[in-house]
């Protein structure tokens, strides 16, 4: 099982389609582990960014993910990392196929909204930045053995 961290960028909130985004991942079988709306800081931005500092995009992107609230969600299942990515779609609007977060719900390149983490290493760092570790649950849902095969070892 692998957590992944998403925020629900400003963008989706403003918009309202914080629960159309939040059903296709539980339609998928993506399970909700932890939830916080929150106005993010400009210093919890620039750590969140860090690996973009110094980019031209960058002052822009801290002011959008800072400017109105967001919903930050760590969502849980088998390969959930690569599957939530896989939905969000590609990072610009534009260019983001059909059939996926960003390509269904917008057209910009910079209000894109939503984030991903990109690798288990990522979700690991992001997930402490905006989570304290008794804010994730771990809770029994009951369609579990529907939603994957639990006849093995692992979930399948
Ligand atoms: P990702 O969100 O798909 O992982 P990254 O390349 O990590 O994309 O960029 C982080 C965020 O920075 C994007 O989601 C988007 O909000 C913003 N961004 C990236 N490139 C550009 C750009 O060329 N113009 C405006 N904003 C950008
Ligand atoms: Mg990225």
């Amino acid at each position: 099982m692998e957590t992944t961290l998403i925020i629900l960028k400003p963008d989706a909130v403003q918009r309202g389609l914080m629960g159309r985004i939040i059903s296709r991942f539980e339609d998928k079988g993506i399970q909700v582990v932890g939830a916080r709306m929150m106005k993010i800081s400009p210093e919890l931005a620039a750590t969140h960014y860090e690996s973009h500092h110094g980019k031209p995009f960058y002052d822009g992107l801290v002011n959008f993910m800072t400017s109105s609230p967001v919903l930050v969600l760590a969502l849980r299942g088998v390969g959930a990392i690569a599957i939530c990515r896989k939905m969000m779609g590609a990072t610009f609007g534009s260019s983001a196929d059909a059939g996926t977060i960003r390509g269904d719900f917008g057209v910009s390149n910079s209000f894109n909204l939503i984030h991903g983490s990109d690798s288990p290493e990522a979700a690991e760092r992001e997930l402490g930045l905006f989570f304290k570790s008794e804010e994730i649950l771990e809770w029994d849902r009951a369609s579990e053995g529907w939603v994957y095969d639990l006849s093995g070892d692992e979930p399948e």
